[in-house]
């Protein structure tokens, strides 16, 4: 078991909503309206509130999900999997694009761990301890959570859609028990969504396992066009490369033959 309920999350909760809703957050980011973060945090907490921790249902979060505001513009939508250490990243370099963490849906709780207590005396949630996500046979609250933020941003999603996928995963680049494959592609409405632009990087310092057309990548430009979605798919995308690059510079792929020979 890991450690409880990330401390203070009703405050931070708070906080996150709050400045969200400044314009200088996160550009295109802020909802058209005001929102009262109050309520969300109450709808939020009360989902999960002196319930089993492990029996937590996957429609436990229906209610957080109605009482968010959210429609994210035309072609800004960034799925991922496998690749959460970099693209954040690079939404925030780019500035074009948005994943469900830059939104009112998964910003407030992004990083943060909590469950519930079903201690009467408690205020509801576990500070001490909260059972491990893929704990067998514990249906735990972020798993419920994820479950209906994804299914949420797969549904709203319009224009062109990008994901981001990473090339040098043994297990697949596109693995059929993802969030991405289960909630977030499956949602996608055909009608609405014009274009899927599949984009590759490359752990450093890590061999390419797959490439576009090829294992679990082509299984994915499949399902694009069965689902009657074009597709883009691009290896080795150079903008990642370089935000890669720019938080470990000195990795000897960022480094060019013209840098070692060069120094005098
Ligand atoms: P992934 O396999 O990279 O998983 C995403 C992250 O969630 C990883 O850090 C993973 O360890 C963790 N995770 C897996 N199951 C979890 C659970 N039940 N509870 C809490 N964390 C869990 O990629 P994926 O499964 O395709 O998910 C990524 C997509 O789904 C994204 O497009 C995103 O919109 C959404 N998502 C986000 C988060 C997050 O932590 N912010 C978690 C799950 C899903
Ligand atoms: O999503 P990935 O993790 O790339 O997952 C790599 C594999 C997964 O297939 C999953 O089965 O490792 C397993 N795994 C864990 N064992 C685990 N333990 C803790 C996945 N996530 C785990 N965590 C939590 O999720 C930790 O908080 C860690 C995060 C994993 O993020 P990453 O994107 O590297 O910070």
């Amino acid at each position: 078991e890991s450690t409880g309920t990330t401390p203070f999350i009703k405050e931070i909760f708070l906080g996150r909503c709050l400045e969200l809703q400044t314009e200088t957050a996160i550009p295109n980011a802020c909802p058209q309206s005001p929102v009262n973060c109050t309520l969300l945090w109450d709808v939020f907490h009360d989902a999960i509130a002196y319930k089993d921790p492990c029996a937590i249902p996957l429609d436990a979060y229906r209610e957080f999900i109605a009482a968010v505001p959210h429609q994210l513009p035309a072609d800004k939508s960034m799925f991922w999997s496998g690749t959460s250490y970099i693209v954040h990243e690079y939404t925030e370099a780019a500035n074009d694009l948005l994943t469900l963490e830059d939104t009112l849906l998964g910003y407030m709780v992004d990083g943060l761990q909590w469950c519930s207590s079903t201690d009467a005396s408690s205020t509801g949630l576990n500070y001490q301890e909260c059972p491990d996500f893929w704990q067998e046979g514990c249906a735990v609250a972020s798993t419920a959570f994820y479950t209906a933020t994804s299914s949420a941003i797969g549904r709203q999603a319009t224009g062109v859609i990008t994901v981001m996928l990473d090339a040098t995963r043994t297990d697949g680049a596109y693995r059929n028990d993802s969030f991405f494959a289960k909630y977030e592609f499956p949602n996608m409405d055909p009608e609405k969504v014009t274009r899927g632009d599949i984009i590759l990087v490359n752990r450093l310092g890590n061999p390419i396992v797959e490439t576009c057309g090829t294992g679990s990548v082509a299984v994915l430009e499949r399902l694009f066009t069965e689902k009657g979605i074009e597709w883009t798919c691009t290896d080795n995308d150079e903008r990642v490369y370089h935000v890669q690059c720019s938080k470990d510079p000195t990795h000897t792929e960022c480094i060019t033959p013209a840098d070692v020979t060069g120094s005098s």
